[in-house]
């Protein structure tokens, strides 16, 4: 294989992760946000239905016991403001609640997405003003000038929070008390750290599709950018580190071989994986803590019985930051 010099501004995000993450000098890693192409979504639709992944309906179940506390908080004339909405599925359950709300802004990278929970609420909530933002929440972003003056709460549901470091959770809380502003709430739904146990087996449940969805992957890679992945060649393997708190998804080799990326060639060990995405789990206190140093002041909480997932308020009393 020639190692032509590539124009890496020429490249997508995606071919630059790939080739960054597989060519870095100790532990191979590939950004988990890129598991999410069409099929990937279809995937993790899958997942959440799994008896294992006790995420999505425990924390639905909290939403629907308290969400009449949950919107309480939200004076009427509000603007609720999801982040990385999908399907919009969850929020239909504030939205039910919810007394007098002025407009629902879904901020999402897919445009498919948008249009399809737009059609959905449009028949189900019929005088619902939805003001739908195509953008990334990672990055920095706008709300719409018609709705930046009204009270505003954001929604952040699925524990999407624990797919992101300490670190990189703090910055991206920082950011979203910025875009919503100072009075702002954000409703967010976290993981919480239990026994091994509970929390491997939602991300390697026995039929299979934690795995599928993991190894979609090196099929999107084979597809888009051209590698010559053999996905039969790698298993998937979760593993609890009690170090970080955090559940490790990786791909690992079953045998040395070597694939090809764009022109570039990257050895693999027999035993040696890619480190595919990170979950961590939280404490309720330790996830209050992280939330001060991001500028927010926790409130409420919400748990279901079993104190397995938990529904936090914040508020934002820090001013405003230009950026
Ligand atoms: C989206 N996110 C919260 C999921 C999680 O539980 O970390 C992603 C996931 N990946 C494999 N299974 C679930």
């Amino acid at each position: 294989m020639s190692a032509e010099p590539l124009d890496f501004n020429k490249l997508d995000a995606f071919a630059v992760d790939v080739l960054a993450g597989l060519g870095a000098p100790k532990q191979k890693s590939i950004p988990c946000h890129h598991l999410y192409d069409a099929r990937g979504n279809e995937l993790f639709e899958a997942i959440i239905e799994q008896p294992e992944y006790y995420l999505s309906r425990t924390e639905i179940g909290i939403l629907e016991a308290h969400a009449a506390d949950i919107v309480a908080g939200m004076p009427p004339g509000s603007v609720l403001v999801e982040f990385g909405s999908g399907s919009s599925w969850k929020t239909e359950i504030l939205l039910d609640a919810v007394v007098r709300l002025a407009a629902y802004v879904p901020i999402d990278v897919s445009a498919s997405a948008l249009a399809g929970a737009r059609h959905r609420l449009a028949a189900r909530f019929p005088g619902l003003r939805v003001e739908p933002l195509l953008s990334d929440f990672r990055h920095p972003l706008q709300l719409p000038a018609e709705v930046a003056t009204l009270p505003r709460t954001g929604f952040f549901p699925g524990s999407t929070i624990g797919n992101f470091s300490p670190d990189e959770a703090k910055k991206l809380l920082g950011s979203m008390a910025n875009v919503l502003g100072t009075g702002s709430r954000l409703i967010i739904g976290v993981d919480l750290l239990k026994s091994p146990k509970i929390m491997v087996p939602a991300y390697d449940d026995a039929a299979g599709f934690g795995a599928i969805f993991i190894r979609n992957l090196l099929m999107r890679a084979n597809r888009e950018l051209g590698a010559d992945f053999d996905p039969d060649a790698f298993y998937h393997e979760a593993r609890f580190n009690e170090v970080e708190n955090r559940i490790e998804v990786h791909l690992v080799s079953k045998r040395a071989q070597i694939a090809h990326v764009l022109g570039r060639s990257f050895a693999f060990q027999p035993g040696e994986t890619i480190h595919m995405q990170n979950s961590y789990k939280h404490t309720v206190k330790g996830f209050q803590a992280l939330t001060r140093e991001a500028g927010w002041t926790p409130h409420r909480v919400w748990t279901d019985n079993a104190g397995l997932f938990s529904v936090h308020e914040l508020i934002n009393r820090t001013p405003k930051t230009t950026v």
